[in-house]
């Protein structure tokens, strides 16, 4: 199975997956749009955010970072007068270590992923979506262009999107190991992470659309919105700035020609006509989608396992 994940929300239902497949049965195939550099580090959130997660060490209470963290580091950055708005962790500079000096040493960041969550116990395999640097833009209307972490983190994704632009999509190569994973599935899970910050991006990497729908294998999404709203972040905000209905509809039209299956909250049933009518040859599930205990996680893994 490939599961395509971004951050938090994707990474809960890449670990439902994790926990109930034999190990190896699951590649998570990850965004890097967000990825960005902060003193010289190479940092890649969403890696770490699924990394850290299958690992079963991630902040419980943020979803990204890492549990029993310490900020020594950031406590003297902000002593040095620099701006901390971007919280990097004590344990968690160990992982941007290591990455920055491997990708130095002119190792793939496929390859230094691999070595870094096998040594952290992750059974399954984690790919980021491209070894090539992609950006994920962001066009606002009161801040002009930002890059994806100011937009997010910064301005705690408050200003109005304009436009996306992911930087770099069209050149960036998909990977041997990602081309593998796909060619050798049965089934694609987008996971319920947000469409056009983090799915689209890694749709974006040249030529990993057409070659997921070449395959023809069943292709299922599990929305990112229940009930119009999204569990936590700007998905809703951001759909009806980018002019996407936020609802599951909105969903449906998003992921029109590539999924064949999409998995709703029980919360958002009434709506499974109207998208039918519009989508007649999409087959539509619902069950209750909110994640929040593993046990959650593994449940909503379970079911989708099994209607498929
Ligand atoms: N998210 C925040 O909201 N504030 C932070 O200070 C922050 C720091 C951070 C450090 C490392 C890391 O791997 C992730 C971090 N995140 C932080 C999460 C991250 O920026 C976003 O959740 C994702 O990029 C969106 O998927």
């Amino acid at each position: 199975m490939v599961a395509l994940a971004g951050g938090v929300g994707g990474a809960k239902l890449a670990h439902g997956l994790a926990r109930i497949l034999p190990p190896g049965h699951l590649t998570v195939v990850v965004n890097v749009g967000d990825d960005f550099e902060r003193y010289g580090l190479h940092i890649s959130p969403d890696l770490d955010t699924v990394m850290y997660t299958l690992a079963e060490i991630a902040n419980p209470s943020t979803g990204w970072g890492l549990v029993d963290e310490s900020w020594q580091a950031l406590t003297m950055m902000a002593q040095y007068g620099e701006d901390t708005w971007f919280r990097l962790g004590d344990r968690d500079l160990a992982t941007h270590l290591l990455r920055t000096d491997a990708l130095r040493s002119g190792q793939r960041l496929t390859e230094i992923t691999a070595r870094l969550a096998h040594k952290l116990g992750v059974a399954h395999t984690i790919l980021p979506a491209s070894d090539e640097p992609m950006a994920t833009m962001v066009h606002t209307r009161e801040k002009g262009i930002l890059p994806f972490q100011q937009y997010f983190v910064k301005y705690r994704w408050q200003p109005t999107v304009i436009d996306l632009q992911y930087e770099g999509g069209d050149r960036a190569q998909v990977s041997g190991e990602v081309r593998a994973a796909v060619a050798a599935a049965d089934l694609l899970v987008i996971c319920p992470s947000n469409p056009l910050l983090s799915v689209a991006p890694i749709l974006a990497v040249a030529g990993l659309r057409e070659l997921i729908e070449q395959r023809q294998m069943s292709c299922i999404a599990v929305s990112p919105l229940i009930g119009g709203k999204a569990v936590k972040g700007p998905t809703a905000k951001l759909m009806r700035e980018m002019g996407h209905e936020p609802s599951v509809l909105g969903i449906a039209r998003f992921y029109n020609g590539l999924i064949d299956v999409l998995v709703v909250d029980s919360e958002d049933q009434q709506a499974i006509g109207q998208v039918l009518s519009q989508f007649p040859a999409l087959s539509i599930f619902e069950m209750p989608i909110l994640m929040k205990t593993v046990a959650d996680r593994e449940s909503v893994a379970q079911r989708i396992v099994d209607l498929i």
